[in-house]
């Protein structure tokens, strides 16, 4: 056996305002105030109990070090057993320590504000100071004029706010390197005197490359592949870290080692390295405060000292290549002999684009242990983790110096059941770990991972065993929020499929795929999936970073990139691509429905602005027909003569989006008071509209080329004219039962084709989409032991032939996106759009498909919303859980008459917490507030 590694790097090598939502509340409202026999029930909801305030968050982080916002959010939530709570005031108070605090010193104080807003107030003390820690403490008052206590003191502390405050020089060592080849990794070390008792301690660092730092011999920190990933050029992220318990009086050392990640790493197909630049550099800054006030600044300069140690090789494709023997030990401690290390020099690079983190990094989230050991027919040891998954192995290894221990990585076993690479392009994902032999050895791989299931395993001194290994799971860290469950088992798995296609891709970036020689953030596939993200983990730091990349890397002309940070088009131009480029648009609209995210919408607003004219100047009669575009990307093929595939036309989809990316400008405009552009932008979406229609709709109601996508796309994005609606939604329904209940869509139709269904009356439709399991269709993985959501509807063939191992990811979420349906429409937690982030919520359950319990439940900024419904007997129980100052709408499906329904075994109109019920079709309609509310009845026959 080789190892390649060592010896010779080889050529390593929104969804939208729904119409059908908008509807349903005007229509609501209309009801609330006809309906014959409302009945009001303000009386139960006016007792108001005591209650208080907790779980304080500023820019969505509990106790954040080292932000740079200007003016921070400041967010907390009012807690109560009782039913119906809203909060009427609150009073913000900041000081500069616990005891100011307590002395009533404050640097800031709201006084009593009358507002029912709980969420991402906006702090308006004086200018904040680089370093500075803010303390913060909150009361808030109910409707009936209590107070609460003032809640526990939280804090957020400022990073390194100007370029000037850094006194740190970029550093990079001394020697030359032939950067047309990965080298070892450079270990850079500064040894220091701590005089003085230390009131506390930052590290500021980032690199040029990845870094991994430590102090004393003992690792900064918990983040891994620091400091992630960005438009490079334009925005540079540093972290901060609290380190006074890592230091001791006298000798100390600071030692960083340095990667070169995604900045000089062969990155892409072409493996193209030195994207940014070909040195790896380190920026690092200490600031010691005393007892005293004295502050004392350990900053990179001239005078650190540069080596190499263990890693000969870590690539984030490629893998890495690690000799124990080399470990320099003691190397970050006071006291190393480093007589025998290099200089370094000082490089000159940028210290303007260096920005604190908006989320959260990179962290060995959790870990897996292997269920077996295979042996292949082609007389391989595999171990495998029984689930795919992104990170790497931490594998703990006993015998002879010198050994070699290599690791490959795979997805999948192949039909006759050998490990399988093909579809790793030129991503070798190898571990070469060569043994010290000094007793047990662990290891972990530094500045790279790995997409996998299996491993095989070579060199491995004697026989491995399970306890050897063990999956660690990274990716950033973004809180869990939702949860769905059902009575279905494989529905199960598929919502599981797609939490792991989401932890496996959030890395930093939003990445198609984690696997192959790509792990690119892809403009299309994070549009079509971020809404269904934005249910499983808390995503808005993470968007709003990566949207700030994304109107970084947008071109003069106003041209999105196809993926972002922009790789492929770098010092290059481009012209996008419809449903990719419409992220700009899609993604920051979502952030404000989902968040209620209104500085996101108006930071990103000029890039939204810039992309639609950028379309504008390509479209010609108000229709985009112009350019090259992915399409409906993967979506479904055949060579069957009788019927050519499901292939919509791409002149459609690009007006499609055009008219769309249009509307949610608009939009956007109108909540950001632009009224102008409201105007402009609505009336841009009508002209459009119009053109769709001339161009793309017959008078009978054919859209297009009758595709699946063709009618979703118009439907979805409010094309058509009222009156073409149910016969557009009647012949998307038939298309698909045409088909066997198998659905031909690709990357765009996906992600909205059961909510158009479920929008338009074809409910049963949409269910048995979703319960199909035979190719192509959601179950059809999981049917084939699918632990992910693959890239195509056939990864794996009936036959159990692969797809074109060229691209044939079996971890990429795009095709997740169905979460969204199964979340909102399934479970029934539906957005208000006029009262964004969850302030108003819509309860509306649709059970069917044959399911008889489903759970969900999601952490939103108020606290947990959660609807649970159970079919039994010809009954429904709905659970429903309202956080704490927010309101809901609830529908109660099938639920003919409002005497019939039992609020906790009581009449509405008893029920604490309801403000109002109404009657509409065959549902009733309760008006709430907060509270747990469990109703029963029997459904109407
Ligand atoms: C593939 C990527 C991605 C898709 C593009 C068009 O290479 O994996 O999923 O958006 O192509």
């Amino acid at each position: 056996m080789s190892h390649a590694l060592c010896v010779a790097p080889v050529a390593l090598s929104p969804a939208l305002l729904r119409t059908v939502l908008r509807a349903f509340i005007v229509s609501l409202a209309a009801i609330v105030v006809s309906s014959s026999t409302p009945s009001s029930l303000s009386a139960a909801a006016a007792a108001t109990p005591r209650h208080t305030t907790a779980a304080l968050t500023t820019e969505y982080q509990t106790d954040p070090v080292g932000i740079d916002v200007a003016r921070p959010r400041l967010s907390w939530q009012l807690r109560s057993d009782a039913r119906g709570l809203t909060q009427a005031a609150y009073q913000i108070q900041v000081a500069l320590g616990m005891d100011a605090l307590a002395r009533g010193d404050l640097f800031w104080d709201s006084g009593k504000i009358a507002s029912d807003q709980s969420v991402q107030v906006d702090y308006a003390g004086p200018v904040l100071s680089s370093s500075q820690r803010y303390i913060w403490r909150v009361r808030t008052w109910n409707r009936s004029g209590e107070a609460s206590d003032w809640s526990a003191p939280a804090f957020w502390e400022m990073g390194l706010l100007r370029p000037s405050d850094w006194s740190a020089a970029w550093i990079t060592p001394a020697w030359d390197e032939d950067t047309s080849k990965s080298n070892p990794a450079p270990l850079l070390r500064k040894e220091f005197a701590v005089e003085g008792e230390i009131r506390d301690a930052r590290l500021y660092v980032t690199s040029l490359g990845l870094y991994e730092a430590e102090l004393n011999g003992q690792r900064v920190g918990d983040a891994v592949l620091t400091p992630g990933w960005t438009s490079y050029d334009h925005r540079l992220v540093y972290q901060t870290y609290d380190v006074t318990s890592q230091l001791k009086s006298g000798a100390n050392a600071l030692g960083v080692t340095l990667g070169n990640g995604w900045y000089r790493g062969p990155l892409t197909w072409d493996l193209e390295r030195n994207t940014y630049g070909d040195r790896v550099a380190l920026l690092a800054q200490l600031r010691i405060t005393y007892a005293d006030g004295r502050i004392q600044t350990i900053a990179s300069d001239a005078s650190w000292k540069a080596s190499t140690g263990p890693i000969l090789l870590s690539e984030i494709y490629a893998g890495e290549c690690y000799d124990a023997r080399l470990k320099k030990s003691g190397w970050s401690q006071p006291g190393y002999d480093d007589r025998d290390w290099s200089a370094v020099r000082v490089l000159d690079h940028r210290k303007d684009i260096l920005v604190a983190p908006l989320s959260p990094p990179m962290r060995r989230i959790e870990e897996i242990k292997p269920v077996a050991i295979l042996h292949t027919p082609a007389g391989e040891t595999v171990i495998d983790f029984g689930q795919n998954m992104v990170g790497w192995v931490r594998l703990k290894v006993h015998g002879p110096a010198g050994t070699t221990v290599t690791l490959r990585h795979a997805e999948v076993l192949d039909k006759a059941g050998n490990f399988y690479t093909a579809n790793l392009r030129h991503a070798a994902q190898q571990i070469d770990y060569t043994l010290s032999g000094r007793g047990d050895e662990t290891f972990e791989p530094h500045f790279t991972f790995q997409g996998f299931r299996y491993v095989a395993v070579q060199g491995w001194p004697g026989e491995p065993s399970l306890e050897s290994f063990t999956g660690i799971v990274v990716h950033s860290d973004l809180p869990r929020t939702g949860h769905w469950e059902s009575s279905n088992a494989r529905l199960n798995q598929l919502q599981h499929n797609i939490l792991w296609g989401q932890k496996g891709n959030f890395v930093d970036v939003p990445t198609d795929c984690p696997q192959r020689d790509e792990r690119l953030g892809w403009t299309g596939d994070a549009q079509v999936f971020a809404r269904t993200a934005a249910f499983n983990l808390n995503v808005v730091g993470f968007f709003t970073k990566w949207l700030r990349d994304v109107a970084a890397d947008q071109k003069p002309s106003g041209a999105v990139p196809f993926v972002i940070p922009d790789v492929l088009s770098r010092n290059k131009e481009t012209e996008g691509s419809s449903g990719w480029s419409d992220v700009a648009t899609i993604a920051p609209w979502t952030l404000y429905l989902v968040y209620g995210d209104r500085r996101a919408l108006e930071t990103q607003y000029p890039s939204m602005k810039a992309w639609v004219e950028f379309i504008r100047t390509r479209a010609k009669g108000d229709l985009w027909t112009t350019g090259w575009h992915f399409g409906d990307w993967l979506s479904y093929a055949t060579t069957s003569p009788d019927y050519p595939g499901a292939t919509t036309g791409k002149d459609l989809i690009a007006s499609a989006f055009y008219a769309h990316s249009a509307d949610l400008l608009s939009k956007a405009a109108t909540v950001l008071g632009k009224a102008d552009d409201a105007r402009t932008y609505t009336e841009l979406f009508e002209r459009i509209k119009v053109a769709f229609n001339r161009e793309f709709v017959t008078p009978s109601g054919r859209v297009g080329e009758a595709t699946q996508t063709a009618y979703v796309l118009a439907l979805q994005f409010d094309l058509l004219p009222e009156d073409k609606r149910p016969e557009a939604a009647r012949r998307l329904a038939a298309d698909v039962k045409r088909f066997g209940n198998h659905l031909t869509t690709g990357f765009l139709g996906t992600p909205y084709l059961c909510r158009v269904l479920s929008d338009h009356g074809q409910l049963d439709t949409a269910y048995a989409l979703l319960n199909q399991d035979t190719y192509p269709s959601w179950l059809y993985p999981v049917s084939q032991g699918a632990t992910t959501i693959w890239e195509r509807w056939d990864g794996i063939k009936p036959d159990g032939t692969f797809q074109d191992a060229g691209m044939n990811s079996f971890n990429h979420y795009a095709y997740g996106a169905i979460g969204d349906w199964m979340y909102s429409v399934v479970a029934g937690i539906d957005i208000d759009p006029a009262a964004p982030g969850y302030k108003h919520l819509l309860i509306q359950p649709r059970p069917g498909g044959g399911l008889t319990d489903v759970r969900a439940r999601l952490e939103t900024q108020y606290g947990q919303v959660a609807s649970a419904w159970k079919l039994a007997d010809g009954h429904l129980e709905l659970v429903v859980e309202i956080p704490p100052n927010t309101r809901a709408t609830i529908r109660l499906p099938g639920a003919a008459r409002m005497k019939d329904v039992r609020e906790s075994g009581q009449p509405l109109a008893r029920a604490a917490g309801i403000t109002q019920v109404s009657r509409r079709d065959d549902a009733v309609i309760v008006a709430a507030g907060s509270g747990e509310y469990r109703f029963t009845y029997p459904l109407r026959r």
